[in-house]
């Protein structure tokens, strides 16, 4: 008997709804759903194999414990017992917790890792957001108080887009959770806007733009400064009094005909592009992974949000917006301060919580008081995405203790003493409480959990609430479903706390009610249901429990499956400021500091090749090439080049070339292509599987590297600590 399920995809950032075709509990048809509010039957290639992912036979089904040296099969109890016996011996720094790409993308990421490092109050955290979006968080912090405040393209109504740094056409979008950007960009241009792209390759995206600038690696804060400079040269900065710090923006001398020797992008385009966000009637520039992990990370992406400021495009309709998803956005009481501890080595900053990941294996190999002896991996894979992999995967086989929470037994997760694997996707409900904060309209939806689990096997949520309390040092009783009771205590605990402050607060819609009445009043099928529920129930477009009749709660979403749509982007700035003097701080001291680190730049970067990174429309990042639908046809992981670059090396098409760094050096095949600028050579990352221990049978059979064999941990955004991994040196011999 087939039947048919709705749930939001989970595996980017675009959110599609997608409409599932199941035969029992096999998936037969997964397509884009149509009728989905937001991504009306858009898919990818991803999306439409997520039933081949899901039903992974490599999948673990159940957790696996280290034995005399062996992995082997357990129960859930022997091997909470055994991450229990393995924590024991250490406790606060000794302890590190890494935090991997997919916990955006799950409910579990989402509200029970906040717990379990409190539990484990441990400084070494650290997550892929540093080699990722970290310098945005920053940047955001620092300019509005709150690091979760970035403002987002407002696609849908803009008139002209300059993006640097993005390739939505293969990454589906980024900080900019946007269904369909493809068919967003194309609606852009139909109604007569403009969309420029920046970037050292001729992208897919580039190829759609109405111009295409290339610009050497690393160098997009140099272009900025040259749009900025020439703003206030021609007096096209548009006053706003909750902007601060515009004179010292006005101090700031980077003339366009500097700045373009070093970007490569010629002055006078420069000039044009300031002049075209200023007269375009809505403007935005928009910068993301290229312009994050890169030298001055957290530089560019303050210049992102400055140039959409002067240009008096900030909060407005068709500029850059804060969006404020249906669960609200937790106010911040205190502004965002950067560096209030420091790694232990090497004296980075922590930002958000976290210390940069580049930091990470020599925090494991350096001995000394705080040292980490066991580590905690969740939805991670350190080996293949962080700076030099291979150095941190010796370092993993150092340590005392390693669990780690993954469906899959690969180049991480070999070294651990305890895998515990969360269900399959489709046994866990799904409801977006990271990326509907960076919507480009206000949506909400939620999707219950489609297949019912195995009896006995905790969920994600379950799995992290044990650990919080084995880190908590608390006894919940695991066995006997002591692991979901896990949950419910943790969760009561958060939403008896809420509940107490919310009818407490004069400003909120349920102030003065009973606690427990509304407690009571919460639905779910379990605790996490219920947390959602208070969220949306509380949120700026809930029920308020009754009080605003039609309002938003998780039922209202479970008779909705296809969504409802809250419409457009609203204005969000004055509730979301944060900072000190209620105005946006445009010249953050933090920032400017590294401006003569940017003077200083300017001559560094002659000759020789640099490498960049690329993502290619069949890939997520490591965890992909395990799906045969999305892993067969040719190498995608060569190293493109500049006909004339491999013409002058002497080399040829389809050839073994060496890649070389500082720190490590890799074998691949040369792809001459002419979408590339001469001195510059792309790789992608995620590859490199095949590792003895890992159990992925599709994957360990594709050809490709690890790219970030050749990132350097040496080489980071020195305000957020977040790795270079686009625009950095290497060589490049027969
Ligand atoms: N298919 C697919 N989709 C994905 C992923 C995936 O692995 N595969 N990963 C997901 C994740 S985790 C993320 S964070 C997003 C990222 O989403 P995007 O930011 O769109 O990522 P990319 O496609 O890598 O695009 C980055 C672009 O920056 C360019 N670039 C490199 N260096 C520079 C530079 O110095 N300056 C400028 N201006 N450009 C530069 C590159 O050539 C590339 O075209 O994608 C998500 N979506
Ligand atoms: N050279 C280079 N390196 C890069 C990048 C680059 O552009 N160039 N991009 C960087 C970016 S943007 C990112 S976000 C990082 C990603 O870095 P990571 O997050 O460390 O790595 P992923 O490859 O996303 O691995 C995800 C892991 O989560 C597991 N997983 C998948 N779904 C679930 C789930 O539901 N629950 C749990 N518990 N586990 C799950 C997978 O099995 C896999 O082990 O990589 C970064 N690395
Ligand atoms: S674009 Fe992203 S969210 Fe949409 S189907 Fe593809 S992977 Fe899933
Ligand atoms: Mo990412």
């Amino acid at each position: 008997m087939t039947s048919t399920a709705y749930r939001t995809c989970p595996l980017c950032e675009a959110v599609c709804g997608l409409e599932i075709t199941l035969d029992g509990r096999d998936v037969v048809r997964v397509r884009g759903d149509r009728d989905d509010v937001f991504s009306r039957g858009f898919v990818c290639p991803k999306g439409a194999t997520l039933g081949e992912l899901d039903q992974d036979p490599d999948r673990l089904t159940g957790p696996l414990v280290r034995r005399d040296g062996v992995l082997e099969p357990a129960t859930w109890d022997e091997a909470f017992a055994a991450v229990e016996a393995g924590l024991a011996p250490h406790s606060g720094d000794a302890i590190g917790l890494y935090i991997g790409n997919p916990n955006a993308h799950t409910v579990a990421g989402q509200l029970y890792l906040t717990p379990l490092r409190k539990a484990l109050g441990t400084k070494n955290v650290f997550s892929a957001s540093s080699v990722d979006q970290l310098p945005k968080h920053v940047s955001a912090g620092l300019m509005f108080g709150d690091p979760v405040a970035i403002p987002v393209p407002d696609l849908d109504r803009t008139g002209y887009l300059l993006m640097l740094g993005a390739n939505p056409l293969e990454s589906n979008g980024s900080l900019c959770t946007a269904p369909d950007f493809p068919g967003r960009l194309k609606a852009l241009k139909a109604r007569g806007g403009r969309l420029v792209v920046v970037d050292p390759r001729r992208t897919r995206t580039a190829a759609l733009a109405d111009r295409h600038l290339f610009i050497r690696p690393g160098t997009d804060p140099y272009l900025l400064l040259g749009v900025v400079h020439t703003l206030f040269a021609e007096g096209l900065v548009v006053a706003d009094d909750r902007l601060a710090g515009l004179d010292e923006l006005g101090g700031l001398a980077f003339p366009p005909e500097a700045m373009a020797e070093v970007c490569g992008v010629p002055a006078d385009e420069i000039v044009r592009l300031a002049r075209e966000l200023a007269a375009a009637p809505t403007a935005v520039v928009y910068g993301r992974i290229g312009t994050s992990t890169a030298e001055f990370g957290t530089l560019t992406s303050w210049l992102v949000d400055v140039v959409n400021a002067l240009t008096g495009n900030l909060d407005r309709p068709g500029g850059a917006m804060i969006p404020v998803p249906p669960h609200g956005r937790v106010r911040r009481r205190k502004p965002f301060t950067l560096g209030r501890w420091r790694s232990r080595v090497r004296g980075l900053p922590e930002a958000i919580g976290e210390l940069p990941v580049a930091a990470l294996a020599e925090e494991i190999r350096t001995p000394g008081d705080g040292q980490i002896r066991a580590l905690i991996t969740v939805a991670g894979n350190p080996v293949l995405s962080t700076p030099d992999g291979p150095g941190l995967d010796a370092a993993l086989e150092t340590l005392d203790f390693l669990v780690s929470v993954d469906p899959y037994l690969n180049a991480t997760t070999r070294h651990a003493d305890v895998i515990l694997p969360p269900p399959r996707i489709l046994e866990a409900g799904h409801y977006d409480v990271a990326l509907l904060g960076f919507a480009v309209r206000r949506v909400a939806r939620y999707s219950p959990a489609v297949l019912e689990r195995a009896p006995g096997r905790p969920n994600e949520a379950e799995i992290l609430a044990t650990l919080t309390m084995i880190a908590a040092g608390q006894d919940v009783g695991r066995g006997d479903g002591g692991v979901a009771r896990a949950a419910e205590v943790l969760d009561g605990g958060i939403v008896g706390a809420a509940l107490a402050a919310a009818v407490k607060d004069p400003a909120s819609p349920v102030h003065g009610r009973n606690p427990e009445e509304l407690a009571a009043a919460l639905s779910g099928v379990d605790s996490t249901e219920r947390r959602l529920d208070l969220m949306l129930r509380l949120g700026p477009d809930g029920d308020a429990f009754g009080a605003r009749p039609g309002g938003l709660s998780l039922q209202k979403l479970r008779d909705t499956p296809h969504g409802i749509d809250l419409g457009p982007l609203e204005p969000s700035l004055d509730a979301v400021l944060a900072t000190a003097s209620g105005q946006v701080e445009l010249a953050p001291s933090e920032i400017l500091a590294d401006l003569p680190r940017l003077r200083a730049g300017a001559d560094a970067r002659r000759g020789g090749f640099v490498l960049i990174g690329r993502r290619n429309l069949r890939t997520n990042n490591s965890w992909s090439h395990n799906v045969g639908g999305l892993s067969g046809g040719s190498n995608r992981c060569t190293l493109q080049m500049h006909p004339d670059d491999v013409e002058r090396l002497g080399l040829q098409a389809g050839q073994e070339v060496k890649v070389r760094s500082r720190v490590g050096a890799v074998a691949t095949v040369l792809e001459p292509s002419p979408t590339i600028m001469p001195g510059v050579v792309s790789l992608p990352h995620g590859f490199g599987h095949g590792l003895p221990g890992t159990r992925l049978r599709v994957a360990d059979r594709t050809t490709g590297v690890n790219a970030n064999a050749l990132t350097d941990p040496e080489l980071l955004d020195a305000v957020s600590g977040t790795a270079v991994l686009n625009g950095f040196p290497v060589e490049v011999t027969a």
